[in-house]
C-alpha cells in the first residue's frame, strides 16, 4: 500500500499540461470519485487496524499533494503569456496626441515675462464694462468717435454697458483702488465693432503696461521700450518713436522697430521703409491720474499698449488674422516647438 502511494506521488509530481482541458482530464483521473487517489480510500477498509493510522496519514498527504499539484498546473496556464506571438512587441507605440498652446498665448506669456523682469505684475479685469472705466476716466471727450455704436459693442445704453475696447479699463480700475507706485501689465481680449476680414476682427488681444510713481519720465518710457524690443525681437533690434495722439496720454508716440524680416534694408513686409509699427505709448495724461484718484502734482506715469496679434504676425508671419480664432489644428500644431 505504501509503495503504491509513493508510486502515485511520483507520477503526480511529474505531471504536465498545456491546456485547461488537459488539467481537467488530470483532475478527473486522480481526484474525481473514480480517480486513482479516491480509489485508495476504498482500499483503506482492508488495511489492518495497527497500520490504519500511518496509511491514513499517507493517503491524506497524497490527496493534498495531488490537489495542490493540479491547482498549480491550472494557475500556471491562467497566468501564462497569452500574447499573440505574431505581434511585434518592439514596434514604437502610437503617439498620444497632446494639445498645443495657442500662438497668442505663447506670445502674451513672453511679453508678460519680459515686463515681469522689470518689476511689472499682471492685473486683470472684466470684459463687460461701463462707460466710466473704458472712456470717461481715460479722458475720452463726450463726442469721441470710439463711443459710437459703429466702433463699440453696446450691451445696454443708459446706463451704458459695453464690451471693453482696450484693457486700459483694467488700469483705470487698479489706479482707483491703489496708490503709487503702480507697475502693472494688463493682458486680455478686447472688442471692436468691425467687419471681419484678413486684416481686422471684431475681437483681438492686447497687452497694456502702466507705470505710475514719483519722477517717472519719458526717458524711463524710452528705455523700457528699448529693453522690451530687444528682448522680444533680438539684441540687434533698433527702435524709433514717432509723435502720435491718444486721448489718455500726453505726449503720445508710436514705436517702430527695425524690420526683423529684412533687417532694415526694406522689403514687402515693411513696405520698403525698413521699419514696422509695434505699439502706442505716452505719458499718462494728468486728467486720467486725477480722474482715478491719483495726485497728478505728486505723481507721473507712462503707459503703452500693443496688439498681440500684430506682434505674433511679426514673429511668425501669420498672413490671415482669422487663423487665430478658427482653431484649425493644422495651424495650431505649427506652434508646438515654439511652446517649449
Ligand atoms: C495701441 C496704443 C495705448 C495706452 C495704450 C493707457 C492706459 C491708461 C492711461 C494711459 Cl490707464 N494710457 N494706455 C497708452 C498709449 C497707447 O495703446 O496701439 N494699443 C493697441
Amino acid at each position: 500500500m505504501l509503495n503504491k502511494i509513493a508510486g502515485l506521488k511520483a507520477e503526480i509530481e511529474s505531471l504536465s499540461a498545456s491546456t485547461p482541458d488537459e488539467v481537467e482530464a488530470l483532475r478527473i483521473k486522480y481526484l474525481s470519485k473514480k480517480g486513482a487517489v479516491t480509489a485508495l480510500m476504498a482500499d483503506f477498509r482492508n488495511v489492518p487496524a495497527e497500520n490504519k493510522r500511518e496509511i491514513g496519514q499517507a493517503i491524506n498527504d497524497l490527496k493534498n499533494f495531488a490537489t495542490d499539484r493540479i491547482n498549480s498546473l491550472r494557475e500556471a496556464l491562467e497566468t501564462a503569456d497569452t500574447i499573440d506571438p505574431t505581434l511585434d512587441l518592439t514596434r514604437p507605440g502610437a503617439a498620444m496626441p497632446v494639445g498645443t498652446r495657442h500662438p497668442l498665448s505663447i506670445v502674451t506669456d513672453e511679453i508678460i515675462s519680459i515686463f515681469s523682469r522689470l518689476g511689472f505684475t499682471v492685473a486683470e479685469g472684466p470684459e463687460v464694462e461701463d462707460d466710466w472705466h473704458v472712456f470717461s476716466s481715460l479722458n475720452f471727450a463726450a463726442d469721441h468717435p470710439a463711443r459710437d455704436m459703429q466702433d463699440t459693442f453696446f450691451i445696454n445704453r443708459n446706463p451704458d454697458v459695453l464690451l471693453r475696447t482696450h484693457t486700459s479699463s483694467v488700469q483705470s480700475r487698479v489706479m482707483e483702488h491703489t496708490q503709487p507706485p503702480i507697475r502693472i501689465i494688463c493682458p486680455g481680449r478686447v472688442y471692436r465693432n468691425e467687419a471681419i476680414s484678413a486684416r481686422a476682427h471684431c475681437f483681438f488681444h492686447q497687452v497694456e503696461a502702466l507705470y505710475v510713481d514719483t519722477d517717472v519720465s519719458f526717458a524711463d518710457l524710452k528705455q523700457t521700450l528699448l529693453y522690451f524690443a530687444r528682448e522680444m525681437f533680438g539684441p540687434d533690434t533698433s527702435i524709433r518713436l514717432r509723435p502720435s495722439y491718444f486721448p489718455f496720454t500726453e505726449p503720445s508716440a508710436e514705436m517702430d522697430i527695425s524690420c526683423n524680416l529684412c533687417g532694415g534694408k526694406g522689403c514687402s513686409f515693411c513696405k520698403g521703409t525698413g521699419w514696422v509699427e509695434i505699439l502706442g505709448c505716452g505719458m499718462v495724461d494728468p486728467n486720467v491720474l486725477e480722474a482715478c484718484g491719483i495726485d497728478s502734482k505728486r505723481y507721473s506715469g507712462f503707459a503703452l499698449g500693443m496688439g498681440v496679434e500684430r506682434i505674433t504676425n511679426l514673429k511668425y508671419q501669420v498672413k490671415d488674422l482669422r487663423m487665430f480664432s478658427e482653431n484649425d489644428t493644422r495651424f495650431l500644431e505649427e506652434f508646438t516647438a515654439a511652446a517649449h
